[in-house]
C-alpha cells in the first residue's frame, strides 16, 4: 500500500480499535474525496472555560516530569494494539523522564528531535477522597500537538486533531477516589495532507535501509508533545458550562454595557423545577461592585455600567488593559448556590469600514509583530518567564499589537496580552494550505471553531486571522475561502477576518473574503536581495494595488530580513545588523507615503524573534528574523523599531517618549540653563 494511505488507515486503526463503526464511515469519506467543496456543518466544541477556582470549584495541576516512551518510527502503532495504555507504561518499554509542558523535541541529546509518529507518555497522581461526593472531575490539557490519545487507568477518554487549542473530558466515573490513578498520552507528530497545518510523509532509503521523513513548507519547526499545562478540576453536578461576553459603549464612552449569556450543564435540583437563574456581577480592579443584576429564563442578561473604564490598547490611553471581575453565580429556583465562575472583562467596542479600523470610536494604527511560541530547550512548551519577558520587551519597543502567527498561542498568554493592552490578531493553525480538499476544510473550519469558542471573550482579540499564506491562485481557492470566511462571520460578528497572503495580488482568489486585507512580502529579501533601493516604492505599489483591487483597509503584516546578532558589515550586506536596520528604515518611509492615503492601517515586522526551523541550507540554526534574539536580546533594529513606535505613538495617539529613548549625543542647540 502506498505510505501516505498507510499513514491515513494508521491514524484510523488506532481509533478503530475503540470504535470500529465510526472509523469505517471515515475511510468511506477519505477515498472519496471530491473536487467540489461541500459547506459540512463542523463539529461545535463545548466547555472548554479556563480552569479557575472558586468557592465551587478545585483545580490541581498535572505539570511535572512524566514517564516518555517513543514508538518504533516503523511500527508507531504497536503500542495500541499492545495496549501499553493498560499498565505502567514501563512495563511495555523502558522509559525516559520528561518535562510537562515541554515539546519534547530538544530535551534528550539523540534524534529525538527528528522523530516522526507516535509517542507516549504516563504518570500517577491521587484524587482525594472529597472528590468522590457530589462533584464532577474533568481532566483538561491546553495543547497536544497534533494528535493526542487519552486514557486514564486504562480506560480511553478522549481524542484530539489539531495541536495549540484546548480539549477535556470528564473522568469522574474514571477515577479511584483516595487512591493512586494513572493517565497515559499517545501524541503523533505525523503531518500529512488532510492535517492542519499539511505536510509529507515519504519513505527513503537511507544507510540502513528504508525511513520515513517528515517535511512540510511552513518555516518553523514542527515541535510535538504536551506544550501547555494538564489539568484536573472540579465542578458541582450542575455547573457554569459557558459564558459569552460581548460589550458595548455609549458614543461618548461614559456608560458601558456587558451582555453576558450563560450555560449550564447538568439537571436542575428539584426535579419538578427547571427554572435555574444566574446572579451576574461586575467588580472594578479595587474589587468595588459596580453593576448587577439576575438573568432571564436563557441565563443571559446585560449589566449597565456608569463612568467605565473602558479597555485601551497599550499608549492609546494613560491606563490600558482595564479590566473588570465578572463573577457569574449559578442559582436553582430555590436560591440554592450551584455553581460560581470568574473571569475578567474588558469593556470596549469595535467597528470597521473600507478605510479604517477603531476601537471605542478612535481609529488604530498597528504597530506590532509577527511571532512564535519558540524557546530554546522547551521549544514551544508554556513557559511563564519567556511570556512575562516578551511582554517586557512588546512594551520597552512600543509595540500595541502582534499577530499569533502561525497557530492559537496558549490562553495565558491572551490573559496578559488582555492585562496589558496588547491587542491580538488572532490565527488559527492553517499555514500554506495548499491541494484544498473536503477533509482539510472540516479541519480548517474546526480549528477556527474552537479558537473562536476559546478566545471569543478576551478583549485583546481584535481580528481572526483565518490562514498565513494560503496557496489561494489555486483553483478551489475561491470557494475554499468563501466558506471558511463565512463559517467564521457566523461565528463571531463582532470582529473582522484578515489573512497574511503572500500570493500576488493579480492572482488571489482569498481577499474578497476578509474584512481586512493582509499582505506579506520580503522586498530586498527573497525578491532582489540586497538591493535597499527597491524596497520604498514597491512596498507603495503593491499596497495600493491591494487596496484598489478590494477596497478594504491594508496591514502588512510580514516584512524583514535575516539578521545574525553580531555580524556588522558597512556599507549595509545582507545577514548584517546594518542591512536589516536598513530594510526595516525603507519600509517605515513607504508606511509614512501609504499612512496618508487613509486606508493602510499596520505594519507588522517579522519577527519578533530569532527561532527554530526545519534545517535548511536557508536557515542558520532557525530562522533569524527576530528583532530580538532566540534568547531575547535586543538587536540594533530593535533600537530603531523602538524609535518609530514610541514616535507613532506619541503622533498618532498623543502619549509621551520613554526617557531613555533618546541617547544624549550633544547639546544640539537647546542650551539648557545651568
Ligand atoms: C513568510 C512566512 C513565515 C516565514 C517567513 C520567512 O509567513 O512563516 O518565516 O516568510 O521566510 O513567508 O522568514
Amino acid at each position: 500500500m502506498h505510505l501516505k494511505i498507510r499513514l491515513k488507515c494508521r491514524k484510523y486503526e488506532i481509533w478503530a480499535i475503540w470504535l470500529f463503526s465510526f472509523v469505517s464511515g471515515l475511510f468511506l469519506l477519505h477515498f472519496s474525496i471530491a473536487l467540489i467543496l461541500i459547506n459540512k456543518e463542523v463539529p461545535q466544541s463545548r466547555g472548554m472555560l479556563y480552569p479557575r477556582e472558586s468557592e465551587t470549584r478545585e483545580v490541581r495541576s498535572l505539570d511535572g516530569i512524566w514517564n516518555f516512551v517513543r514508538s518504533d518510527q516503523a511500527n508507531p502503532t504497536q503500542g495500541v494494539r499492545e495496549e501499553w495504555y493498560s499498565k505502567d507504561l514501563s512495563k511495555s518499554r523502558p522509559t525516559i523522564p520528561m518535562p510537562v509542558p515541554a515539546s519534547y523535541n530538544d530535551i534528550t541529546t539523540d534524534n529525538l528531535r527528528d522523530h516522526v509518529g507516535t509517542v507516549w507518555y504516563d504518570r500517577k497522581f491521587f484524587a482525594p477522597r472529597s472528590w468522590a461526593v457530589d462533584q464532577r472531575v474533568w481532566l483538561r490539557f491546553g495543547s497536544v500537538h497534533y494528535e493526542a490519545y487519552v486514557w486514564v487507568n486504562g480506560q480511553k477518554v478522549v481524542k484530539h486533531e489539531i495541536g495549540h487549542l484546548p480539549f477535556e473530558a470528564e473522568v469522574t466515573h474514571l477515577l479511584k477516589y483516595g487512591a493512586e490513578n494513572r493517565i497515559t498520552v499517545m501524541c503523533d507528530n505525523a503531518l500529512i495532507q488532510t492535517t492542519v497545518p499539511q505536510g509529507r510523509i515519504t519513505e527513503l532509503p537511507n544507510d540502513e535501509g528504508m525511513t520515513i521523513v517528515q517535511s512540510y513548507t511552513f518555516d518553523f519547526f514542527n515541535y510535538a508533545g504536551i506544550h501547555r499545562s494538564v489539568h484536573l478540576y472540579t465542578t458541582p453536578k450542575t455547573f457554569i458550562e459557558e459564558v459569552v461576553v460581548t460589550t458595548n459603549l455609549s458614543k461618548d464612552n461614559v456608560g458601558g454595557e456587558v451582555v453576558y449569556s450563560v450555560k449550564f450543564n447538568g439537571s436542575a435540583v428539584n426535579e419538578a423545577d427547571n427554572a435555574l437563574y444566574v446572579r451576574a456581577q461586575l467588580y472594578d480592579r479595587e474589587g468595588k461592585l459596580v453593576a448587577n443584576g439576575t438573568s432571564d429564563a436563557q441565563l443571559s442578561g446585560s449589566l449597565q455600567v456608569d463612568n467605565v473604564n473602558p479597555w485601551w490598547p497599550y499608549l492609546m490611553h494613560p491606563e490600558p488593559g482595564y479590566l473588570y471581575q465578572l463573577e457569574v453565580k449559578l442559582h436553582a429556583s430555590n436560591d440554592e448556590l450551584l455553581d460560581v465562575y470568574r473571569l475578567k472583562v474588558g469593556v470596549r467596542t469595535l467597528s470597521w469600514s473600507n478605510a479604517t479600523f477603531q476601537i471605542n470610536g478612535r481609529p488604530v494604527y498597528f504597530r506590532g509583530f509577527g511571532r512564535h511560541e519558540d524557546a530554546d530547550v522547551r521549544g514551544k512548551g508554556l513557559d511563564n518567564a519567556l511570556m512575562v519577558r516578551d511582554f517586557n520587551l512588546l512594551k520597552w519597543i512600543g509595540a500595541n499589537a502582534y499577530r499569533t502567527s502561525h497557530y492559537p498561542y496558549s490562553e495565558e498568554s491572551m490573559q496578559f496580552a488582555d492585562e496589558h493592552g496588547i491587542m491580538i490578531v488572532d490565527e488559527c493553525p492553517s499555514v500554506d494550505a495548499e491541494n484544498y480538499n473536503q477533509e482539510l476544510l472540516g479541519k480548517h473550519k474546526s480549528s477556527l471553531e474552537q479558537l473562536i469558542h476559546r478566545d471569543r471573550n478576551h478583549p485583546s482579540v481584535v481580528m481572526w486571522s483565518i490562514a498565513n499564506e494560503p496557496r489561494t491562485r489555486e483553483m478551489n481557492a475561491d470557494s475554499y475561502f468563501q466558506l471558511v470566511a463565512n463559517l467564521t462571520r457566523s461565528l463571531d460578528k463582532t470582529r473582522p477576518i484578515t489573512a497574511a497572503i503572500a500570493t500576488p495580488w493579480t492572482d488571489d482568489k482569498a481577499g474578497r473574503f476578509l474584512d481586512i486585507i493582509s499582505f506579506n512580502r520580503y522586498n530586498a529579501w527573497y525578491s532582489n536581495t540586497g538591493r535597499l533601493d527597491m524596497v520604498t516604492k514597491k512596498v507603495v505599489e503593491e499596497a495600493v494595488a491591494w487596496n484598489k483591487q478590494y477596497n478594504k483597509p491594508v496591514i502588512m503584516a510580514e516584512y524583514g530580513a535575516d539578521t545574525l546578532e553580531g555580524l556588522h558589515l558597512q556599507p549595509a550586506y545582507v545577514w548584517s545588523e546594518e542591512f536589516q536596520t536598513e530594510v526595516f528604515a525603507r519600509h517605515f518611509k513607504a508606511f509614512d507615503i501609504l499612512r496618508k492615503k487613509g486606508w493602510f492601517i499596520g505594519e507588522f515586522v517579522w519577527n519578533f524573534a530569532d527561532f527554530k526551523t526545519a534545517q535548511s541550507y536557508t536557515r542558520v540554526g532557525g530562522n533569524k528574523k527576530g528583532v530580538f534574539t532566540r534568547a531575547r536580546q535586543p538587536k540594533a533594529s530593535a533600537h530603531l523599531l523602538r524609535k518609530r513606535y514610541f514616535a507613532l505613538a506619541r503622533e498618532l495617539d498623543d502619549s509621551s517618549f520613554p526617557e531613555d529613548l533618546f541617547t544624549y549625543i550633544a547639546d544640539m542647540g537647546k542650551t539648557e540653563n545651568a
